[in-house]
């Protein structure tokens, strides 16, 4: 490769960078919506009773992840407040996180179901605390670079294939435009899919695999960036009318 070609790569991969960036905003608008839908009107309405968790239990579920026992706590509070906003059964239905993040708890999303069923490891059809607080860990800012990019990666194959396809990406790109209440000509949006897969594609056989992915985000260490929620740290400041129940030192 000459010099010539090799500096107008680097300079198209930054923009590619820049533009996957905007592709992955929409998964961490979703995580913080879903974090401070709720922060304004947790005045003090205390939420019904539901299945109770005992400090051992929020013990064991802060060791298994980056978050303290009040941050599990402070969670768990949150978790209450948005799983009864319909069914009231302790678990967090599709419905509730749609009416979360769209104040609507009807319609089809295509985010919302990748996100759904991200949450939803145990594939039961709904959300249990557990799953919540893991889900929401892998933002946290302490949480290992190797669980964010796998997130990233299986947020992004929509259909599960293991790969992210180029009609996957085809579909983000559309979607984010659609809301940014922008308009690309064909053109114009293929030209940006294709220049992301020549530089994602490392082994170019049409698709992005893991390995694929991994080293595209490592030179693209942006895109990281929009895995992690600083405010997770704050979930207790957040909402401090709930720190509160043990009043554990961290
Ligand atoms: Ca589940
Ligand atoms: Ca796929
Ligand atoms: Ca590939």
């Amino acid at each position: 490769m000459n010099s010539t070609s090799s500096s107008s790569l680097g300079t198209s991969s930054v923009n590619i960078g820049k533009k996957f960036c905007a592709v992955l905003i929409p998964l961490i608008d979703f995580i913080g919506a879903l974090i401070f839908s709720f922060s304004g009107c947790f005045h003090y309405h205390r939420p019904p009773k539901l299945h109770q968790y005992t400090f051992q239990d929020l013990l064991r579920i802060a060791n298994s992840t980056p978050f303290t026992v009040n941050e599990v706590e402070a969670l768990r509070e949150l978790f209450k407040k948005l799983c009864s906003s319909i069914y009231n059964d302790g678990l967090l239905h599709k419905e509730e996180l749609r009416l979360a993040l769209f104040k609507t708890g009807e319609g089809e999303n295509l985010f919302l179901d990748r996100v759904f069923d991200l949450f939803d490891e145990q594939k039961n059809g709904v959300i249990e605390f557990e799953e919540f607080v893991h889900t929401l860990s892998i933002f946290h800012p302490h949480a290992p670079m190797e669980k964010k990019i796998d997130f990233a990666f299986r947020f992004y194959d929509l259909r599960q294939t293991g790969y992210i396809e180029r009609e996957e990406v085809r579909q983000m790109v559309v979607v984010i435009l659609q809301e940014a209440g922008v308009e690309l000509s064909d053109e114009t949006l293929a030209s940006i899919i294709d220049t992301t897969f020549a530089d994602a594609d490392a082994d170019m056989d049409g698709k992005i695999n893991k390995e694929d992915w991994m080293a595209f985000v490592l030179r693209h260490p942006a895109l990281l960036k929009n895995m992690t929620l600083p405010h997770l740290q704050d979930i207790t400041a957040a909402f401090p009318s709930f720190i509160f129940n043990t009043e554990v030192d961290d």
